[in-house]
């Protein structure tokens, strides 16, 4: 090696810092990425991923790789500077190492780095180097960057759980090779749950950047089957509406797009109204996904309001007497992508998911004012289509409210409002209170027998409920099991909803473990997300789990909730008989009780918006109008949706 060593001393002190920086990673791994589940696993491959992403952002690469290796490794390559490998000056040692194993440091360092940084919000590739049994580093410099001493060699390094195993060494190479940065690791598998990568997980993940970095190339390949998938996407985020909107009619055919920059900040908006009544408008700052909103969205918000008025007054489609367009009536069949990019984002709030910046709101709104404007000046047509759907809109909310009301009033005059078909229970505590939303007779039949009547309350229901993505607020009061649904809460909906109101703290929907009875929870799902989403944060939304299995040896009995629990189960023993419960209904009410109602032994899911763009995109796709893409997806994510985080 060339490399000077550090000073002995300043060596040693800071490679202790940098070894319990590491080792905090490895005792508490959710700190850093959340969990360890699968969700975790793949946030070891985004850490990487948006390392590249900044270097592409920056203008020095366009292709991005990601490789899940048949053994267990994955490794992500870059076309960029690839990361210096000379000593710095402040650590003493190679900016590759640095990068490494210090927590935080990826591209923050050495200022001037990158104009714009989404890596700066992610905790870096120390924290994959942590949590990974093994992992290889490998550079070509590129000779812009990095100097011309380094002509024709690649350096590499190794490192296992944080702790480099080897200097970083350059060595020759023979012929052409692209400059860049290769990263592979193979994650620890005694820190997660699982270390198989899911290919569609990542290939989601994937499109999201190429969406968000237009001109570069995502590549994805899967070694130990040989799929792969290719992104590229010249049209970026306008690509991006396009394909949320890719099964629904388009008001504008063409998305109304513009990408500009004020004051060193990128901002970047498309827009498609479709003919549904949903809002989809996701908002990326630094290409994370600020589900929290922040200045960006307020600044669209207002853009799209004021300037689809003046329009509509200017062109004489909003009369004199007609009330202004409110913000709901402009978001009804709105998609829309909102990326900005700023060499200092500030993210707030819990989760760092809004962005703060104060000034980028008002950045966002003139870019966009303009945009648009000159947008509808140009299309009149568009401008007439989407008017006259907003003032669609804002009638039917006002026949909502009527019908809203009128259902409410009805709650509040008879006392005997509750619905029939509700077998209410006898405490009027919402706290221990709990409601069961039970599909079908004889499941009802078993739950109203085997329920402790004190704090447990059951509303059999039938039929599927009307898809809420489809229908309009007020065809979807008019649905009977939605009106039981409401009176039975006590809460209301939508703008008039109050969580004071809640009868019951636990709403537990309990459905079939089957496609249909994912299907029906499906659709109660998204009933509650789009018009009770506060039932949800407040963690008052559960799912039952009802068992697969009654597996009996003699008079030992066990349910099982799995086809694996029955493997496990059964192996080795004679003489098991299993019993199957094809529904709710096969089950008796002391079964039911037992295995799914008893609150000391039953197991629930907790339905959490734990990230609402997801969800928001998984229901998208789930309720579009198309009914065979439908059916596809829940049966390829029966097990999923089961598991689900809404
Ligand atoms: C220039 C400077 C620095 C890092 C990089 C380029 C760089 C980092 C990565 C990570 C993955 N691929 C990469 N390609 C280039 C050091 C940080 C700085 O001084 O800004």
């Amino acid at each position: 090696m060339t490399n000077q060593p550090a000073p002995q001393g300043s060596y040693t002190a800071e490679n202790i810092q940098v070894l319990e920086g590491l080792e905090a990673v490895r005792r508490r791994p959710g700190m850093y990425i959340g969990t360890t589940d699968k969700a975790g696993l793949h946030h070891l491959i985004k850490e990487l991923v948006d390392n590249a992403v900044d270097e592409a952002m920056a203008g020095y690469c366009d292709r991005v790789e990601v490789i899940i290796r048949a053994d267990g490794w994955c490794t992500v390559t870059d076309n960029g500077r690839g990361i210096p490998v000379d000593i710095q000056k402040q650590t003493g040692r190679t900016a590759v190492e640095t990068v490494m194993t210090v927590l935080h440091a990826g591209g923050k360092f050495g200022g001037g780095g990158y104009k714009v940084s989404g890596g700066l919000h992610g905790v870096g590739a120390s924290v994959v180097n942590a949590l990974s049994e093994d992992m290889w580093v490998e550079v070509v410099p590129s000779e812009e960057a990095q100097g011309t001493q380094h002509r024709g060699k690649v350096y590499r390094q190794q490192y296992a759980k944080g702790v480099p195993q080897t200097e970083l060494t350059g060595t020759p190479y023979i012929g052409e090779r692209h400059s860049g940065t290769i990263v592979s690791f193979k994650p620890d598998h005694t820190i997660f749950e699982s270390v198989d990568f899911d290919f569609k997980i990542e290939a989601e993940r994937l499109r999201q950047y190429a969406y968000l970095t237009k001109g570069v190339w995502f590549h994805l390949f899967d070694e130990r089957d040989g799929n792969e998938t290719n992104y590229y996407f010249e049209g970026g985020i306008k690509s991006f509406v396009r394909h949320l909107n890719r099964e629904r009619e388009a008001l504008n055919f063409e998305p109304i797009y513009v990408d500009r920059e004020v004051d060193g900040n990128a901002v970047e908006v498309a827009i498609q109204y479709n003919d549904g009544y949903n809002e989809a408008v996701f908002t990326f700052a630094n290409s994370i996904n600020t589900i929290d909103g922040g200045s960006h969205l307020t600044g669209f918000r207002t853009a799209l309001t004021r300037v689809l008025n003046d329009y509509a007054r200017k062109a004489k489609i909003l009369k004199d007497q007609d009330p202004n367009l409110t913000g709901d009536d402009v978001r009804e069949g709105l998609v829309a992508i909102v990326s900005v990019k700023l060499p200092e984002p500030q993210f707030e709030g819990q989760t760092k998911t809004r962005l703060g910046n104060p000034e980028v709101a008002a950045q966002v709104q003139q870019v966009l004012a303009e945009a648009l404007s000159q947008h509808l000046e140009e299309n009149p047509s568009d401008g007439r289509k989407i008017i006259e759907k907003c003032i669609t809109a804002s009638r039917a909310r006002e026949a909502a409210r009527k019908a809203r009301d009128l259902v409410q009033r009805k709650s509040a005059l008879e006392s005997g409002s509750l619905p029939g078909k509700l077998a209410d229970c006898s405490t009027r505590d919402p706290e221990e209170a709990e409601l069961f939303i039970v599909e079908g007779d004889s499941a009802g039949g078993s739950a109203k027998g085997g329920r402790d009547r004190r704090f447990q309350a059951i509303l059999p229901l039938f039929g599927k409920i009307l898809n809420v993505e489809k229908a309009r607020p007020d065809k979807m009061l008019g649905h009977e099991a939605i009106r039981l649904i409401i009176s039975a809460l006590g809460t209301g909906i939508r703008e008039t909803f109050d969580l004071a109101k809640l009868r019951y703290h636990k709403v537990i929907i309990m459905s079939d473990a089957d496609v249909d009875g994912a299907h029906i929870r499906t659709l109660w799902l998204t009933f509650f997300y789009r018009n009770m989403p506060q039932l949800i944060e407040g963690g008052h939304l559960y799912i039952a789990q009802p068992p697969l299995y009654r597996a009996a040896v003699g008079k030992n009995v066990n349910y099982l909730y799995s086809d694996q629990e029955l493997e496990l189960f059964s192996k080795g023993k004679k003489n098991v008989s299993v019993q199957r419960f094809k529904g709710l209904g096969e089950m008796n009410a002391e079964q039911l009780w037992e295995t799914t109602m008893r609150p000391d032994t039953r197991t629930m899911l907790q339905v959490m918006v734990k990230d609402a763009a997801d969800a928001d995109m998984v229901f998208y796709e789930l309720m579009g109008e198309e009914v065979a893409p439908r059916r596809k997806f829940i049966q390829a994510h029966a097990t999923q949706v089961k598991n689900l985080d809404v």
